[in-house]
């Protein structure tokens, strides 16, 4: 049907699938494709939301290049929603807007789990699903305000979870698969003493992506090492991928019936990394979930209430699953299976998750792609999900909104000079972009830092901010004016 939209000082008309009602900012549309007129013109920007965590995100003029990987369908897979993405136009998944040359935003934002698209070109905003069964929410207002009210609308349906994680180390941005027991355990004895709450050790502990077990590096076993991190005065943190496996683990060559499968019946490939194609866990399968529920009750009790479950993406995308439900709505399944075996004490943050449908479910997400100790991708212009400090930057700081779903991590910053390109300036943006966003990590181990760097972390890392946000990229972080706005 068509409508108008009246909002103060703007008519919107609109091809909606029912009757729209009224909700605290803005208007509930039902479920079904929505095609909004806009007054702004190509001149317009649009704002173009990733689906996982290191799917590009940010603002772009719709006369002018649009935001995503381009020209790599390997890349594709792994770090958007390959099924949909079309890098070549305006879009993105759940949520987008408009904002006019002076200033209004108009936006929609799906509040359901059916892969939802948006998009936009100089004359209309539109968004539709691949399984038609969430209702859409429609705002227009200040660029904070509509943003704040769809975040509000979204955590009303799907939930958050409160739990906060403190300061975290992580063993990645220092170590990365290069880990040891002698090697983590002397990492928690320097840091003993520094402000830091967690202790996650990153991937490379396990035999291989797929059996999460310990590694040969691990002689001891991985209860020692938590009980090495926590006899330090750590919370023992972990990496997982549980939804993934590398062809040669246990999994995929025992029982790949229990893989997400192709057309063809054969594992399909879901992604790529560590040199390999990998596949997904089938979620659906009973099981899967006794496997699933073995893999948590194991680590759990090892002493680790801290996971970095990462690559969950893989466990929505498209493919052929025992049972045929819409994809986000498996993916979520799984996630609520994984938080009833591990219970609420246990923080789990997402990593490469799919951003709306971990909602309720996780209490921290990661925001955008993997940082790095340098500013720009030389490697991969053009593709904003590669790691570098500045797209890990540019993501996170354009989804400083979703503060109100979950806690939102930027990734790790950097108090080194030793092994690392960044400069001081750059250094401080990474810094001050994870106070703004309040998630505080960092990689680095203390023997790599020299002794005023030692104290500049501590620091940072005991400190605590009063954010407000005066613009898209200008915050006022307690008395400081942090303006962004050069390294977007
Ligand atoms: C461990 C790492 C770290 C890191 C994670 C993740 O798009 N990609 O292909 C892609 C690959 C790896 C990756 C991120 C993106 O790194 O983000 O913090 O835990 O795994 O292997």
């Amino acid at each position: 049907m068509q409508t108008t939209f009246a909002f103060d000082g703007l008519r919107v008309p609109a091809n909606v699938s029912g009757p729209p009602r009224r909700t605290t900012g803005g208007w509930i549309v039902p479920a079904g494709p929505v095609a909004l007129l806009h007054p702004f013109g190509p001149t317009a920007e649009f704002y173009r939301h990733g689906w996982n965590s290191w799917s590009p995100s940010g603002w772009t003029r719709l006369d002018g290049d649009t935001i995503g990987i381009k020209d790599s369908p390997e890349r594709l897979l792994t770090a958007d929603d390959a099924a949909n993405e079309t890098p070549h136009a305006h879009s993105g998944s759940a949520v987008g807007a408009v904002t006019s040359p002076d200033g209004g935003t108009l936006l929609v934002g799906s509040l359901g789990l059916g892969t939802p698209r948006v998009g936009a070109d100089g004359n209309v905003l539109w968004a539709r699903s691949e399984h038609d069964d969430a209702e859409w929410f429609v705002a227009h207002g200040t660029e904070q305000d509509v943003f704040a009210a769809y975040a509000d609308q979204v955590a009303e349906r799907l939930g958050r979870r409160t739990a906060r994680a403190g300061t975290v180390w992580s063993s990645w941005y220092s170590y990365h698969e290069d880990i040891t027991e002698e090697r983590i355990a002397r990492a928690a004895a320097d840091l003993e003493g520094y402000p830091v709450d967690v202790f996650q050790m990153d991937d490379g502990w396990e035999p291989i992506v797929g059996d999460w077990t310990a590694g040969p590096d691990f002689p001891s076993g991985m209860a020692a090492t938590a009980r090495t991190i926590a006899r330090h005065g750590f919370r023992p943190g972990i990496w997982l991928a549980p939804l993934i496996a590398l062809p040669g683990s246990t999994i995929a060559t025992e029982r790949p019936d229990l893989l997400v499968a192709g057309a063809d019946g054969r594992p399909l490939v879901t992604g790529h990394n560590w040199g390999s194609h990998y596949h997904s866990l089938d979620t659906t399968h009973p099981e899967v979930l006794d496997h699933l529920r073995g893999v948590f009750e194991q680590i759990t009790a090892d002493g680790y209430s801290y996971l970095k479950l990462d690559f969950m993406y893989a466990g929505a995308v498209a493919g052929h699953r025992h049972v045929d439900l819409p994809r986000e709505q498996v993916y979520r399944r799984a996630i609520e299976h994984v938080r009833a075996t591990v219970g609420d004490d246990v923080y789990l943050l997402g990593c490469g998750v799919p951003m709306i449908p971990s909602v309720g479910v996780f209490e921290g997400a990661r925001v955008g792609p993997d940082v790095a100790p340098f500013w720009d991708n030389a490697e991969r212009v053009g593709d904003p999900s590669g790691e570098g400090a500045r797209n890990a930057l540019v993501s996170s700081i354009n989804r400083v909104w979703m503060r109100r779903l979950y806690e939102v991590d930027p990734d790790s910053v950097y108090f080194r000079t030793e092994r690392n390109l960044l400069g001081p300036d750059e250094r401080r943006a990474l810094q001050d972009t994870a106070a703004v966003l309040g998630f505080r990590s960092t990689s680095d181990p203390v023997e790599w830092l020299r002794p005023e760097e030692r104290v500049e972390a501590a620091n940072w890392l005991g400190g605590t901010a009063v954010v407000e946000q005066l613009g898209r990229y200008v915050f006022r972080v307690d008395d400081r004016l942090v303006d962004l706005t050069p390294s977007v």
